[in-house]
């Protein structure tokens, strides 16, 4: 096992990283920007390294400085937590070649997965069910439209290397299409300097749903049920769930044998996430492949009883894993709210500051997984996520009462949250019954489409 590893990361992530290694006896390197001296993560780790000035693209992002103190500090590991160099195949690789365990997938399997259009050939060869599309991808419009017309409108043009919605246009018709090609091309190319696009069919008010798995280096995958991450605005998750209320155990089964299949094609090594678009009438859909560790990691740790943490740093230690998918169970329904510094009501503009009081809610199956304490700062530097509430219970209901529960005794003072909005989803009829995708928030919340 290592003796020591570097956190490539900040905030609530960082923080969780370093309570994995320190249960299991292995010392922590945080690195930190001049903004993050005060952070929790700077304070908890065992040695702090300071690797540049606030701007991510001078520290977190800052490949050579990053290896430069895991070298200095003689740190046997990376994680690389969500975000920054979680997925970016070149780190992974220079890892390698300074003889430092990535904790993650190898990195031509990140390229792999990188490219949307590669990825979804490579499961359509395995036998994954992709959305109806495109094969190949295509660069000029004209054929695009070509293949467009096969296909069946409305079309979903998307980037080959986009993701999350970036570089994403929906079409609804041969009119519209050549213009919406256009931007999304643009886009891409502004983006990720490739134009590659690739077309899929338009599959209306999915569900988003989401397979955990893990996979050691010795061949065995195991899934661990799904995410229901649906509540999103603007490709940003707000609210998530394991597991789904609207999937059977038949269909679950089937769902992560896919994922399980799908993992088991590309050789897939670590903690992984297989996105599926699930349609009104059952049908799945592959979308992406997620090789990294995922912010809503803890509601499935809540219902299966495991560390994901822990068993990313085993399986990069070259470990087997310690159970078999038979062992797998899933024990009740939790969700996990995300509370960001926030203006619901400015069109969700960041409010970074000085938060002045803090009050965390507790209670049986209640977590909270935050680096932020009363007279932080919050830097207006990086993400806006200030915590995660996750809890569990015994059955969908009871776990959204205990949520309202614990978000109605949660206070942070001094800056503003997503908390009341938060409140008001759980608040919603439909949530309540189980009638969510991805159209939620945009159907229940007009006012603040843009
Ligand atoms: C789609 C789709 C409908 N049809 N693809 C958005 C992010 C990326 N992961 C895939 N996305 C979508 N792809 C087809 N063929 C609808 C979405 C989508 C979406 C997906 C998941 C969660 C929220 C979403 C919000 C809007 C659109």
């Amino acid at each position: 096992m290592f003796k020591k590893i570097l956190i490539a990361n900040r905030g609530e992530i960082a923080v969780r990283i370093i309570r994995a290694c320190r249960e299991m006896g292995i010392q922590t390197v945080a690195v930190y920007s001049e903004a993050d001296r005060e952070a929790l993560h700077t304070m908890l780790a065992d040695e702090a390294i300071c690797i540049g000035p606030a701007p991510s693209s001078e520290s977190y992002l800052d490949m050579e400085r990053i290896l430069s103190a895991a070298v200095a500090t003689g740190a046997q590991a990376i994680h690389p937590g969500f975000g920054f160099l979680s997925e970016n195949a070149r780190f992974a690789a220079l890892c390698g070649k300074c003889n430092i365990a990535f904790i993650g997938p190898d990195a031509e399997l990140i390229e792999k997965m990188g490219n949307k259009s590669e990825a979804r050939r490579t499961m359509t060869e395995a036998g994954v069910p992709v959305v109806p599309g495109s094969k190949t991808p295509f660069y000029d419009a004209k054929e695009a439209l070509e293949a467009a017309r096969e296909i069946g409108f409305p079309v979903m043009i998307k980037a080959s290397a986009g993701g999350g919605g970036k570089g994403m246009r929906l079409s609804e018709g041969e009119e519209d299409f050549l213009q919406n090609f256009k931007n999304a091309q643009l886009e891409a190319e502004k983006g990720f300097s490739d134009s590659a696009m690739y077309l899929e069919r338009y599959v209306r008010n999915p569900r988003h749903i989401e397979f955990q798995i893990l996979a050691d280096s010795h061949g065995n995958v195991v899934h661990l049920g799904e995410r229901d991450c649906s509540i999103q605005r603007r490709h940003q998750k707000l609210l998530e769930e394991s597991p789904c209320s609207a999937i059977s155990e038949e269909l679950r089964e089937r769902m992560g044998e896919t994922a399980v299949r799908a993992a088991k094609a590309v050789g897939y090594v670590n903690a992984g996430t297989i996105e599926f678009l699930l349609d009104q009438d059952q049908n799945f859909y592959f979308m992406e492949m997620n090789t990294r560790i995922q912010v809503e990691h803890p509601v499935t740790e809540a219902v299966t009883d495991l560390d994901l943490i822990r068993e990313q740093i085993r399986i990069a230690a070259g470990e087997r894993l310690s159970f078999a998918q038979e062992d797998v169970v899933i024990r009740g329904h939790a969700i996990e709210c995300r509370i960001n510094a926030e203006n619901p009501e400015r069109k969700f503009m960041p409010c970074p500051g000085k938060i002045t009081n803090v009050h965390l809610p507790g209670g049986r199956c209640v977590r909270v997984d935050t680096a932020v304490y009363s007279g932080y700062t919050v830097p207006a530097h990086y993400d806006s996520m200030l915590l995660k509430l996750i809890v569990r219970d015994k059955d969908r209901p009871s776990a959204i009462a205990k949520m309202r529960s614990a978000l109605g005794e949660l206070v942070i003072e001094g800056i503003d949250t997503n908390i009341d909005f938060q409140f008001e989803i759980l608040g919603c009829r439909d949530y309540v019954e189980g009638n969510v995708s991805t159209d939620f928030i945009p159907a229940h919340f007009p006012q603040l489409a843009e």
